[in-house]
């Protein structure tokens, strides 16, 4: 059976976790599907929008433990050949599409499951869903970028007690916090999920990807090189035809047909 379930539609690519059984945890099966369906996102022009969520009552439980019970007489397994091949590139993936990711978390977000949802650009979660970084439960360290979404969204100090707790956090308070965009009744997630991965694949598709750009150096980068960086990135959303027939839009007081070029 297919560990991520795939269909595209009017430009969004939606994706769906597909081990209810096991809280969608990660398994290198899930992990090599994943990869091959944001191939096609970044590679098929059509697709202009991700839409991520999970089946099931969870969206993710991080990684399945079931396949890494350490018998006290193994050898201790290596986990940073797991984070090299499967969790880094994931993340890279979705930081670097230039295309918008919107994360629908329908439930339980654990784990490395919780730092994936982090890792999208438009978080939306279901009332009941809560994000848990429960790394430490396991003596291990926030992985997939905990780490560094964790401070930049809800500052140090409460990125401390969620890493250091591992404390369940509710999607209401996750709101609250800053840790993601909205959080929504359970029956509207879906839809509002996609009507947004759907507005967001009829946008300028370009710009979209050069804000992404934009947003992701900054946080390294000093005022004086991010006005550089923006002067480039404007000079290059200024070439593109979404932004002529903005303007033209505009101006013509009609709504603007991208076509994410
Ligand atoms: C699971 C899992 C799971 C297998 C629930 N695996 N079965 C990266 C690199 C390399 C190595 C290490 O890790 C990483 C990154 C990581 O993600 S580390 C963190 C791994 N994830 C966790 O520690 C979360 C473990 N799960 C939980 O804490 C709870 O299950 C949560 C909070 C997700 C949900 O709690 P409940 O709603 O109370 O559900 P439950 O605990 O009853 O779970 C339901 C079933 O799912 C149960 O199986 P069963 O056969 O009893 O019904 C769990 O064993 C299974 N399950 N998470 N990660």
């Amino acid at each position: 059976m297919a560990s991520i379930l795939v269909s595209q539609e009017a430009g969004v690519l939606s994706l769906t976790l597909n081990r209810p059984d096991k809280l969608n945890a990660f398994n290198p099966q899930m992990h090599q599907e994943l990869r091959r369906a944001l191939e096609q996102a970044l590679n098929d022009d059509a697709v202009r929008a991700v839409l991520l969520t999970g089946a099931g009552r969870a969206f993710c439980a991080g990684q399945d433990l079931s396949e890494r019970n350490p018998r006290p007489d193994a050898a201790p397994i290596d986990l940073a050949v797991s984070l090299s091949s499967f969790y880094n590139p994931l993340v890279r993936r979705l930081r670097e599409l230039p295309k918008p990711v919107v994360c629908a978390v329908n439930g339980v977000a654990a784990g490395a499951g919780a730092n994936l949802a982090l890792a999208c650009d438009l978080v939306l979660a279901a009332r009941s869903a809560s994000f848990v970084q429960a790394f430490s439960r396991l003596g291990l360290v926030p992985d997939s970028g905990g780490t560094w979404f964790l401070p930049r969204l809800v500052g140090p100090a409460r990125a401390m007690g969620l890493a250091l707790l591992g404390e369940k956090l509710s999607a209401e308070d996750a709101e609250r916090w800053g840790l993601i965009w909205k959080a929504l009744d359970d029956a509207a997630l879906p839809e509002e999920a996609a009507g947004l991965a759907r507005a967001l694949a009829a946008g300028p598709t370009r710009g979209y990807g050069l804000i992404k750009k934009a947003l992701a150096a900054s946080w390294s980068n000093s005022l004086d090189a991010q006005l550089e960086l923006e002067r480039d990135l404007q000079r290059e959303a200024g070439f593109s035809q979404d932004y002529r027939e903005g303007v033209r839009a505009f101006l013509e007081k009609r709504k603007p047909e991208f076509r994410g070029k």
